[in-house]
């Protein structure tokens, strides 16, 4: 084997290195192309998140997200600091304000159509949330629709309401409370920052 044949393999070998470097990025254009037609024209449906507070003495912490999905909400939490294996009570109450320690101040159940305590499956206050369920080290993630309520309109939203986690689980029976016991995390409903009042992104939240 002489120079030159070595160096006429290794500009063929460059150059069908060039190729396949030409076909990749041919690809990946056409790849970007694609996404940014999928992603582009809807808009975003309403919106928003509570940012849980820690109350009566406990390191509960996380956030609640909500998005109107069709006729329902999908609410996303993810809840950390509960007590490990244990089932809490989860809901909506009608006052957004968690200032107090036990976050009493959040009052009872949002309740918008008048309807007794109970579990998704029978009648049900619009504020009734299936129970967060922890795991061995305290963590809750929880992926699901609730129906009864709205976001950003009439007398059901959850906008301006206020997400109370409990320290004991919900039997879905007990009137009005569900009979979860003391309130050990609270936060408020409000529209995601960045986010304007009819759910148009002003930026992306980067705490999400
Ligand atoms: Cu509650």
């Amino acid at each position: 084997m002489n120079i030159t044949t070595l160096s006429a393999r290794s500009v063929s070998k460059a150059k069908a290195v060039g190729r396949i470097a030409g076909a990749a990025a041919l690809l990946a254009s056409l790849a970007a192309c694609v996404t940014s037609q999928q992603t582009m024209p809807m808009p975003p449906p309403p919106s928003a998140v509570a940012m849980l507070q820690a109350k009566s003495s406990s390191s509960v912490g996380g956030s609640v997200s909500f998005a109107q999905e069709g006729a329902k909400v999908r609410v996303v939490a993810h809840v950390t600091g509960l007590k490990p294996g244990q089932e809490h009570g989860f809901h909506v109450h009608e006052k957004g304000d968690c200032s107090a320690p036990d976050a009493m101040s959040a009052g009872g159940h949002f309740n918008p159509s008048s309807h007794p305590h109970g579990p998704q499956s029978a009648p049900h206050h619009g504020g009734d949330m299936p129970s967060l369920k922890a795991d061995a080290k305290g963590n809750a993630d929880a992926n699901f629709l609730i129906d009864g309520v709205v976001l950003g309109t009439g007398g059901a939203d959850l906008m301006g309401k206020a997400v109370v986690v409990h320290a004991m689980p919900d039997d879905y029976m007990t009137q009005p409370t569900g009979n979860s016991g003391g309130r050990i995390a609270c936060g408020v409903i409000a529209t995601p920052t960045g986010v304007d009042a009819t759910g148009q992104p002003v930026s992306v939240p980067k705490t999400m």
